[in-house]
């Protein structure tokens, strides 16, 4: 019979559980996996057998309760399973074989709502449960991911010094992720890009939050990329270069670096550029549309971040704008820009909505915490975002440091060095949308973000007439802007005499 050596299991050896039990084992863990399809389980210990040096730490196992035994109580057993149904399937399979007292940790994609549920359930039978985000994908599991986990405190305790170990790690003085990590070679020092979120469903939350946020970081930039193609006319490899050139500056970024990559491909089966045999129709998976959803809930204006969404919406229906593209007219491009400025004013346009969305992400989880019960730390949040993950951008450090200044900050766009930033480039910003308006082109996300930023800076807006429409048809009654807030009134629209009544 197996003994108790592992330190913690893994269930799940698709790429992501493969990738992250070879960090946890790199990282001087035994661990315990164990896949659904046993063959899986043999061909992993078999590649870790013949080519990973961290090999002797990895102990496979054919069956669910042989694997349990293998490990040292109270356990600790990742699961990184397809999210939804296969999770609980998992946790049900598990549950006979564990004791009370040991810890699933779910590093799947779950719902939120889910890891809320399944953490009631597993601490009323006397178990614990932690739901972890992981972002990063299979190049961040196996070399340091960014986790956000959420549970018990006890529960967090007894993983943290693994979780921290595994994390991504930046540096202290500037904030940069510590690159260089190799099998069996781990980056030593640094600050891990993992903390405590909260209970239950929180760590998942901010994880649904992270993939919003990435959904208009990487539309925001695909517009300034076809803004720069449409107006300006560069071919993929020049505009290629000015993100390598905006890298350098303070959009330095994860996400810009592999845009510049990705631009300057070569196509490897016909000439010119790969990304422009890439079809144009997005997919996606449904976190992007699950911060929408929640946004629209609360009643936060995310709109940039459900922008992102319905705009791979649009571009899914390839087959119908194909056709609507000879139907439905537009202007002809006519422009004889200054090439260095326009393409300052894109960079412009760029970071402030880049900004607009950050806040909006922001906003959306500070609502969530009075909603849901947690109290979230920001400047946290932002800080093990910086490393590991598929936002990681110099940007973060900014917005830890915003949230150090002022920890009850009501919107990032109101912080000095943020207000500044957009005071500056907003000019070149609405230079750039009036271009795309005039020339017929489409850039929602920009064009979102600044319908709030115009909305969060106007003391009055058009929804004084709103309400009045809303009491005409509906008696829905109003506030008065020369009376206490608080106090409503109907007229009575309908009678002659229209007299005005509170309620
Ligand atoms: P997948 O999401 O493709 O899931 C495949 C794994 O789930 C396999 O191990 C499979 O076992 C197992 N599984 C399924 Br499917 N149904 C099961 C069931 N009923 N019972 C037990 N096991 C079952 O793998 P992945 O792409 O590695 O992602 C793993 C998790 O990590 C997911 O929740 C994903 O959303 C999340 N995630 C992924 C990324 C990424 O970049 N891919 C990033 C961050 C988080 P089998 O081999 O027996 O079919």
């Amino acid at each position: 019979m197996q003994t108790a050596t592992a330190d913690i299991g893994l269930v799940g050896l698709a790429v992501m559980g493969q990738n992250l039990a070879l960090n946890i084992a790199d990282h001087g863990y035994t661990i315990a996996v164990f896949n659904r399809n046993a063959d899986k389980t043999r061909e992993f210990v078999e590649h870790c057998e013949r080519n990973e040096p961290s090999r002797a730490n990895v102990i496979g196992c054919a069956e669910m309760a042989e694997f349990v035994r293998t490990i040292k109580r109270p356990r600790k057993i990742v699961l990184l399973v397809k999210a939804g149904e296969a999770t609980d399937a998992t946790i049900e399979n598990l549950l006979p074989h564990m004791e009370a007292g040991d810890i699933i940790i779910d590093g799947g994609n779950a719902h939120w709502h889910d890891t809320t549920r399944r953490e009631k359930r597993l601490s009323g039978l006397g178990f614990a449960f932690i739901g972890s985000g992981v972002s990063g994908g299979e190049t961040g599991a196996r070399f340091g991911p960014s986790l956000m986990p959420s549970g018990t405190f006890e529960a967090w305790q007894s993983l943290e010094p693994i979780w921290r170990d595994i994390a991504a790690k930046v540096d202290a003085n500037t904030g940069k992720p510590l690159e260089g990590a190799a099998p069996g070679k781990p980056v030593s020092g640094g600050i891990p890009c993992t903390a405590y979120i909260g209970p239950n469903g929180a760590g998942h939350y901010v994880k649904m939050v992270h993939n919003g946020i990435e959904y208009i970081d990487m539309q925001l930039i695909c517009e300034a990329y076809w803004l720069m193609k449409n107006l300006l006319g560069m071919d993929a490899g020049e505009i290629g270069k000015i993100f390598e050139k905006w890298n350098q500056g303070e959009l330095s970024s994860f996400l810009v670096e592999i845009t510049a990559d990705i631009l300057q491909q070569k196509d490897p089966d016909s000439d010119g550029f790969l990304v422009d045999k890439v079809l144009d129709a997005a997919g996606q998976k449904g976190t992007g549309l699950w911060t929408a959803a929640n946004a629209l809930t609360l009643g936060i204006p995310a709109n940039a971040i459900a922008e992102a969404v319905f705009a791979r919406a649009l571009s899914a229906l390839k087959d119908e704008r194909v056709a609507a593209s000879s139907l439905l007219k537009g202007p002809v491009v006519k422009l004889e820009p200054d090439r260095a400025v326009l393409i300052e004013a894109i960079r412009n346009a760029l970071y402030c909505s880049k900004i607009c969305a950050y806040a909006q992400g922001f906003q959306l989880m500070a609502e969530a915490q009075l909603e849901y019960g947690w109290q979230l730390d920001f400047g946290t949040i932002a800080q093990i975002w910086q490393g590991g993950c598929i936002i990681r951008a110099g940007f973060l450090r900014k917005i830890t440091e915003a949230y150090g200044r002022n920890p009850g900050l009501m919107n990032l766009m109101l912080d000095p060095y943020f207000l500044e930033a957009i005071n500056q480039g907003q000019y070149q910003w609405r230079q750039v949308m009036s271009l795309a308006v005039i020339n017929g082109i489409s850039v929602p996300a920009f064009g979102s973000a600044m319908a709030y930023y115009d909305g969060y800076r106007s003391s009055t807006l058009s929804a004084n007439l709103l309400q009045a429409q809303r009491d005409f048809f509906g008696a829905h009654t109003y506030e008065r802007t020369d009376k206490p807030r608080g106090k409503f009134f109907h007229l009575d629209w309908s009678s002659s005499e229209r007299n005005q009544v509170e309620v």
